[in-house]
């Protein structure tokens, strides 16, 4: 049966709005909205806390604080990344006039490959940015000790991995600097957002002013810095969802988990497992659809989705390698991503959130069967 009412790969988890309401009234009474105001002083406190780190900035969105975290370590020249990520990432470097050079992904939870990364470096490399794809936490250990063996800097896309922690430690205590979304779509939303870990008190001053103009004060400038604050409002959502996102994370492992119990044993489809001692983010549900296996292909199956109002997305096809500002590179050639062109072809998102109603997963997995 079509389904009448619309399932999306993913919807915004919101505050309750008599509470957000209460936070308004202060910010119509202060009348300060934004320029580092006291909501946003609170939410990058809240944050830390919550996050266990110690330093952190907030942005307006996680692409800006991904070309402010380039900009605040002065990475040039070339920089050894993943195809396999939402654009953001590669643009981030684009827009720094660096020139990205992709590196092959891992079979398992398809990160970057630390191995392969490696192999990339060149006399021009400066830095290595992985992404924790879905929140997957990357070999995180191999790609400092390659960092430290060649000079690099590490940046981590973080995008998809809140609250991520591996061994009871934050994920985002590793490598230079590590830059989250707090995007619409994500787990823990700000509506837009996004912020930079670092860590310590200088590089959050640079990071501070950089996303600030370069402001130091009034009369100093200390670099070209760009307009990336965020304002009040989304720094007051901020503080009120941080009240709720645990419950978000607890509805996402069990949505998760129905999941993994409803499409176990069905031939030719893959799903990931949890790891030991990862407590993950359940940012995305994605799946590999092998059509040999399975008797249809991907796209087949995302369009038979489609057709009964299930509208899951193919988070990350087209690989970032194949779009026409980055295709022409030496290193975006297929045959140098085998791995990455494998799964952008076989991978399929299916609706994860906290609202999602164990019937919904059930109709999906229906489908599927
Ligand atoms: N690095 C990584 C690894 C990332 O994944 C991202 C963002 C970034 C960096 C950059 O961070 P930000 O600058 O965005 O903070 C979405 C998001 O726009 C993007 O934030 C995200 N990654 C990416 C993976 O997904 P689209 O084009 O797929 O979004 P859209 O608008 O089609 O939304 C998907 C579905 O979600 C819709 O079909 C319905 C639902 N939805 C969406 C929005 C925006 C809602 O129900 N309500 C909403 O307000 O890119």
């Amino acid at each position: 049966m079509k389904e009448n009412k619309p399932i999306y790969v993913t919807q915004p988890a919101l505050p309750p709005l008599n509470e957000f309401i209460e936070y308004l009234k202060q910010i119509w009474e202060s009348k300060i909205i934004t320029n580092n105001g006291l909501f946003h002083q609170q939410f990058e406190k809240a944050l830390a806390d919550y996050l266990r780190i110690k330093y952190i900035s907030a942005f307006s969105n996680g692409t800006l604080a991904l070309v402010t975290a380039l900009q605040a370590l002065r990475i040039t020249g070339e920089v050894i990344t993943t195809p396999f990520s939402f654009v953001a990432t590669t643009h981030s470097l684009w827009w720094n006039n660096i020139k990205p050079v992709f590196a092959d992904i891992e079979p398992e939870y398809f990160n970057l490959d630390p191995e392969k990364a490696e192999s990339a470096i060149t006399p021009q490399t400066t830095a290595i940015m992985p992404v924790h794809v879905y929140g997957n936490p990357c070999k995180m250990e191999r790609f400092q000790q390659i960092a430290d063996t060649y000079g690099l800097k590490l940046i981590y896309d973080a995008a998809h991995a809140f609250g991520v922690t591996v061994n009871g430690n934050s994920l985002l205590t590793c490598g230079d600097l590590s830059v989250l979304s707090f995007h619409a779509t994500k787990v823990f939303n700000t509506i837009e957002g996004g912020a930079i870990i670092c860590h310590d008190e200088k590089t959050k001053q640079r990071i501070d002013f950089l996303k600030n103009f370069g402001f130091a004060n009034e009369t100093t400038i200390i670099g070209p810095g760009i307009n990336a604050k965020m304002n009040e409002l989304q720094a007051a959502y901020g503080l009120l969802q941080l009240k709720y996102v645990d419950e978000y994370l607890s509805k996402r492992k069990d949505i998760a988990a129905l999941y993994r119990e409803r499409l176990k044993g069905i031939e030719g489809i893959r799903f990931l497992e949890d790891i030991e001692g990862v407590k993950h983010s359940y940012s995305y549900f994605p799946i590999l659809v092998d059509k040999e296996k399975y008797g249809i292909s991907r796209d087949e199956l995302y369009e038979k989705l489609k057709f009964y109002n299930i509208f899951c997305r193919r988070y990350f096809y087209p690989l970032i390698s194949q779009f026409p500002s980055y295709r022409g590179l030496a290193s975006a050639q297929p045959d140098n991503l085998p791995v990455a062109t494998k799964v952008a072809d076989q991978v399929v998102c299916l609706p994860i959130y906290p609202d999602l109603q164990p019937s919904q997963v059930s109709q999906i997995v229906k489908l599927i069967r």
